[in-house]
């Protein structure tokens, strides 16, 4: 018999006042911040954390968590034009990471665990309508984390996954697109293999990547399943801009690489269903 659980808890790691769910299957540990809806923390059993949380993570002031897995939604990365004329002063990767959700469904069993995390916005700049938008989490010998939306919308959305890594230059994604959109040079970029390792600051947009990519690092390894996805984000900000970064340690790339389950089309209105399912290799 699998013991499961869903505990309120305020606190995790040095985020001492943030008011948090803890799931509990079996041995399988996850950690769910109410602020942005956000999966903070990972543990398919006693042994490490998958996810990465920055040391210097603050949630106050309107700041996004940085770590585990924050939501971009309704846009990635800077706001497009398409969705407002002055789109310039919109918030990078969205609206929903420095909101507080409220928990709307739970669920326990033998099988799982899970629960669901609710927004309702009428400050949206593609529509002047409420739109609710929902987070469901749920563990079991996976943890699976599905964004959905039912409106119609033009709509992107990321689940903005930091995993922790042992040491980056021994890490690698696997397998993906020979050709991928390199957000620093503003240019697609034609590639001989089908993974990635890091070097230099990456930041990269595979689009139709597999349902299925590898993260390879020493001793451990984690697979992702997608769905509902046209693309894959990679990223690591290396040395330079993990200095300038506020809530990133000067050593931090070594620390953590971002795969990202995204949906960036825009050529249409359309509902969300976005899936990411973490497992460890
Ligand atoms: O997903 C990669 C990226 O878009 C990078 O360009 C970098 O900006 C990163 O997201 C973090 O963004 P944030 O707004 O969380 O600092």
């Amino acid at each position: 018999m699998t013991e499961s659980q869903i505990s309120i808890h305020t606190g995790f790691a040095h985020l001492h006042d943030l008011p948090c769910l803890v799931l509990r299957w079996g041995k399988a540990t996850v950690v769910v911040s109410l602020y942005g809806a956000q999966v903070l923390s990972y543990r398919p059993d006693n042994g490490p954390d998958l996810l990465w949380l920055s040391p210097l993570a603050n949630w106050h002031n309107g700041s996004a968590i940085r770590g585990g897995i924050p939501i971009c939604w309704p846009w990635f990365g800077p706001a497009d034009k398409r969705l407002m004329p002055d789109a310039g002063t919109l918030p990078n990767h969205g609206l929903v990471r420095n909101r507080m959700w409220q928990l709307t469904e739970q669920y326990s069993d033998e099988a799982k665990v899970s629960i669901t995390l609710s927004l309702t916005l009428s400050d949206l700049p593609q529509t002047t309508s409420k739109v609710t938008v929902k987070l469901t989490v749920t563990l079991s010998d996976q943890l699976a984390i599905k964004l959905y939306c039912d409106n119609e919308l033009l709509q992107q959305a990321a689940l903005h996954s930091y995993f922790a890594i042992g040491d980056i230059s021994q890490t690698k994604v696997y397998p993906l697109p020979l050709v991928y959109q390199d957000k620093l040079l503003n240019a697609l970029v034609d590639v001989q293999q089908t993974e990635t390792g890091f070097s230099a600051e990456t930041d990269r947009i595979y689009a139709d990547t597999a349902d299925k990519l590898n993260i390879s690092t020493p001793n451990a390894g984690v697979t992702l399943q997608q769905d509902g996805h046209d693309a894959t984000v990679v990223w690591n900000p290396w040395i330079e801009k993990s200095q300038k970064t506020a809530d990133l340690t000067d050593d931090s790339y070594q620390s953590f690489v971002c795969v990202e389950t995204a949906k960036l089309q825009l050529d249409k209105p359309v509902p969300l269903n976005l899936v990411q399912i973490i497992s460890r290799r």
